[in-house]
């Protein structure tokens, strides 16, 4: 902890180091008691980078224990399920997935069959930023970074379904943000076998019950064809370039090469592949009528409507340009978002129609999502967006606690209490 902390600060340093404490499982981090007790990808690097500051031997820890669930293929599944829990813990469990029926997927570990945006080599990266031991640190690199290159070379393989440099989320669930609006134009195209599951029974109400029932026929569709590459770029319905995920690929390949050179490998790969990925963004999500990013579904080839948190992502491009980075910030602090909401950055467009401040990902605001926005907002050198987000996050926190979500105009918490990432990436935001 650092000396600097006010006794504020320092009460809330000590929370949240208690909930990672009281969410550690022993080899790693479970996104939430109860309600989510598996390993997550995206949560597990955002878990990590507060364990950092925590207990580092964890957060080492928590990223190899989910590099277990690696597919062959170089498939970082979206869930590592903690086998000593009783299969019916969670819906979906193992039975949804069936991995252990496909040769790619680890033995004696059950996991998804999706991924989840590619944090894990900027989250590699910025734990080496924080080592007090570098060569301890620089070891761990070593040991990550081929496990790191293969999670990338699959979604440049398997995912570059538009052959544009950008990867294609195939579910919902692969964005993180699973029941945002910007998928409801494509998820109502879809014409779907009906399925033998149940909608699950869930603690709070979101996403609805018609979605999730989408949500499962999706998985069951990519289950059937084996989760298999060609399936997925020539047949299977969804297939959504979205502006966060390949905001995030494209920091995770930017800090790939940092990692390569930080252990003697060769960075000009990434460093390619890291320009080909700008340049798309740039050209296939950009919409300057609008001067915003939009997710685009590749299955019609056009911007979907409406515009989220997700618009923020580029962000984390280190070479955006500054004109489009001015555009983010006016739109950032409009009424559309920062301007009207107390507790900013809501996830959709308080404007669009599809706005809803308890609907989970469709409006609320999210500490996962602010901790996004503030990095890219640091990297661009812009204190006053960096500061009003990390405000607004430690108003949410000391107010309602290590809540899911948050109403983003009362900071009212919602969803599951003692959630891992927001307890997490506070401790980051502290220190
Ligand atoms: C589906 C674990 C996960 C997060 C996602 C969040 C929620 C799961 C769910 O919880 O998703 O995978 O059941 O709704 O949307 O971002 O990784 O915390």
């Amino acid at each position: 902890m650092s000396a600097r902390l006010t006794g504020d600060e320092t009460a809330l340093w000590k929370a949240a180091a208690r909930t990672l404490d009281a969410n550690w499982t022993g080899t790693s981090t479970a996104a939430s008691p109860g309600l989510y007790p598996h390993q997550w990808s995206w949560d597990s690097a955002f878990i990590s980078l507060g364990l950092a500051r925590h207990r580092r031997d964890r957060a080492e820890a928590e990223l190899l224990s989910l590099f277990r669930g690696q597919w062959a293929n170089g498939m970082l599944p979206h869930i590592v399920f903690n086998t000593r829990l009783a299969r019916r813990a969670f819906f979906p469990g193992p039975e949804l997935w069936h991995s252990e029926r496909h040769p790619d997927a680890p033995r004696g570990v059950h996991t998804s069959g999706l991924t989840q945006p590619p944090l894990q080599a900027l989250v590699a990266l910025r734990l080496h930023e924080c080592a007090t031991d570098g060569d301890s640190s620089r070891a761990f690199l070593a040991r990550l970074y081929p496990l790191l290159t293969a999670q990338h070379r699959y979604l440049a393989q398997a995912r570059d379904i538009g052959s544009d440099g950008l990867i294609a989320i195939c579910h919902p669930w692969e964005s993180g943000l699973d029941n945002s609006p910007a998928w409801d134009r494509p998820l109502g195209a879809l014409r779907l076998p009906p399925t033998a599951y149940a909608p699950a029974q869930r603690p709070h109400t979101l996403p609805n019950g018609e979605d999730y029932d989408r949500y499962v026929r999706l998985v069951a569709l990519m289950r059937h064809a084996g989760y298999r590459r060609t399936y997925l770029r020539d047949d299977h319905p969804f297939a959504v370039e979205d502006p966060l995920v390949n905001a995030i690929y494209l920091a995770s390949t930017h800090a790939l090469a940092e990692i390569a050179t930080l252990i003697g490998a060769d960075p000009a790969p990434h460093r390619d592949q890291a320009q080909r990925i700008h340049h798309a963004i740039l050209d296939h999500l950009w919409d300057p009528e609008t001067g915003c990013f939009r997710a685009r579904d590749l299955r019609d080839d056009r911007l979907l409507p409406v515009v989220t948190v997700g618009a923020f992502g580029p962000l984390l491009d280190p070479e955006l340009p500054s004109p489009i980075v001015r555009n983010l910030v006016d739109l950032l602090l409009s009424a559309r978002f920062a301007g009207a909401a107390g507790y900013p950055v809501p996830t959709c467009d308080i404007q669009a129609p599809a706005f809803d401040r308890g609907g989970y990902w469709r409006g609320p605001t999210w500490v996962s999502t602010n901790w996004l926005v503030w990095y890219g907002a640091l990297g661009h050198g812009l204190p006053v967006i960096a500061d009003l987000i990390y405000g607004s996050t430690m108003r949410l926190v000391r107010q309602s606690g290590f809540r899911e979500f948050f109403d983003p105009f009362d900071g009212t918490g919602r969803g599951s209490h003692d959630y891992a990432w927001s307890a997490a990436l506070v401790l980051d935001l502290l220190s």
